[in-house]
């Protein structure tokens, strides 16, 4: 069995999950699921970072120390997959002590190889997005993505020499080359051309910040949170797997942590004779009326609400069929629920329901052959992660199926006693359904099981009933 590693971010605990953390877990699990189906041995990780000034500080507020804070948090991480079905193999914690362990041990082999220096450093340090922002990342003096004025921060840290074994190891041409692809083609671009203006050396220390592992040699530092984060892919294949699972075959992130995972992680890694991951693929952002969905910024959508009442394969559905997966796209509510009504409830489903019914009505005998008219074109685009591609098939096919039947009217095949023809156009919805139901596996797993066993029973239930308004 070919194995087939995938990972998401492991999200910072800081607050309750929001949707755009749903999101990436979800575009996720339809891989993992659509591997599965074709056979690899799949291992989804997922999990939540834990450590850092960031978290600290939110802890410091709930007037909780940071261990009971996260503690009382990551539960909600979990359910979220739970409530969204998406299956991971491993839920990661970065407060696991084996993984502490296994962080120092990392540092102290980037020391030994000669890739990290004690220097003084002065910046402006956003502690939204955990990292030292240069003049030019700022708007009016303040950070774009989370409108916040960054702090002047001045410490002697430990430094990794990024642009050196970026250099040794030329990390540009292997990302030109794919041999460590990064994806979408504009995201490549864009981090190629990064490197090409320079690289500097990242800070991988801190000293004000308690809350994070010790760093090896020197416990007056913690260890920076991101260089904790990042080895997190690499930890869970000696702490959970025995086998030899790594190199990771896809990350799947947000473009907002790109230059993390596409220079930082796999300069890391070099610099430690560590294969690199396969891809790395960044998606865009959800914004609503424009902005960034996110908690610092306070314009969140829950996705727990959501799913309580549209249920979690529209939810699933609707926010990977909104947009193309590497752009950003607006979304709310409304959206989700016009999706709904117009593309699942009055699509998908009255097709089920009025075939179903039909067919029981004019008592026509229906077989199981085997026709997938959408397998290739869906898969095809699903391993693309082209899912609103993907979607947009299974939609036209739809169209197609409900589009017969208004064309041939079998009730007036019926009156008219045309039995045959009755029969193979029955027949012929009947296995659009079947390959529907199919392709949607990966995309809405309750739905597809539903359906399958509709088609087999031939009975009819609804399966997206009318919400409330
Ligand atoms: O960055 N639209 O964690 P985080 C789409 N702990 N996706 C979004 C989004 C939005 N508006 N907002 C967040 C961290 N995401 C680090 C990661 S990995 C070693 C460490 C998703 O809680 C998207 O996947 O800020 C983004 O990259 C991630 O959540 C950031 O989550």
């Amino acid at each position: 069995m070919p194995k087939y590693y995938l990972t998401t971010p492991i999200y910072y605990v800081n607050d309750v999950p929001h949707l755009g953390h749903a999101y990436t877990s979800i575009a996720a699990d339809v891989l993992a699921r659509y591997h599965k189906l074709n056979g690899d041995d799949v291992f989804l990780l997922t999990g939540t970072d834990e450590h850092g000034a960031k978290i600290a500080e939110a802890a410091k507020e709930a007037k909780k120390s940071p261990q009971e804070f996260v503690d009382q948090l990551v539960p909600k991480f979990e359910n979220l997959c739970k409530v969204l079905n998406v299956q991971y193999s491993q839920f990661f914690r970065t407060t696991n002590p084996k993984h502490e362990k296994i962080v120092q041990e990392f540092i102290d082999k980037l020391n030994k190889a000669g890739y990290i220096e004690k220097r003084k450093y002065q910046g402006l340090y956003c502690v939204g997005c955990e990292k030292f922002l240069t003049p030019d990342d700022l708007v009016d003096g303040r950070c774009p993505d989370h409108k916040t004025e960054p702090v002047m921060q001045s410490e002697e840290n430990y430094f990794f020499l990024l642009s050196k074994i970026a250099e040794e190891k030329d990390l540009y041409n292997l990302i030109k080359s794919d041999k460590f692809k990064v994806s979408p083609v504009a995201r490549k671009n864009e981090v190629l051309g990064k490197i090409k203006a320079g690289l500097e050396d990242v800070s991988i220390s801190r000293e004000s910040v308690e809350w994070g592992v010790k760093f090896p040699g020197d416990e007056s530092q913690t260890v920076y949170v991101w260089v904790d984060a990042l080895i997190n892919y690499l930890s869970a294949t000696k702490i959970y797997k025995d086998g030899p699972i790594w190199p990771a075959d896809l990350h799947l992130i947000g473009k907002d942590i790109l230059w993390f995972h596409a220079v930082i992680w796999p300069a890391m890694l070099l610099a430690v004779g560590e294969k690199l991951p396969k891809e790395v693929f960044a998606h865009g952002f959800f914004t609503i009326d424009g902005h960034k969905m996110s908690k610092t910024v306070g314009n969140v959508l829950d996705p727990i609400e959501l799913v309580e009442k549209y249920g979690a394969d529209a939810v699933r559905y609707a926010i990977l069929r909104e947009f193309p997966f590497g752009e950003d796209g607006d979304i709310s509510e409304e959206k989700i629920a016009l999706r709904y009504e117009k593309e699942l409830a009055n699509g998908i489903g009255n097709l089920l329901n009025r075939t179903l019914v039909m067919i029981n009505k004019y008592g026509a005998k229906v077989s199981d052959k085997e026709i997938d008219r959408l397998g290739t074109s869906v898969g095809e685009k699903v391993q693309r992660l082209d899912f609103h591609g993907a979607l947009e098939t299974i939609r036209l096919i739809v169209e197609t199926g409900n589009e017969i039947i208004e064309e041939k009217k079998p009730w007036e095949l019926a009156k008219g006693n045309k039995t045959k023809e009755l029969n193979e156009l029955l027949n012929e919805v009947y296995w659009i359904l079947n390959s529907i139901t199919k392709n949607i596996a990966s995309f809405m797993p309750d739905t597809s099981e539903k359906m399958k066993k509709q088609l087999k029973t031939l009975k009819p239930e609804p399966l997206f009933p009318r919400i409330e308004k």
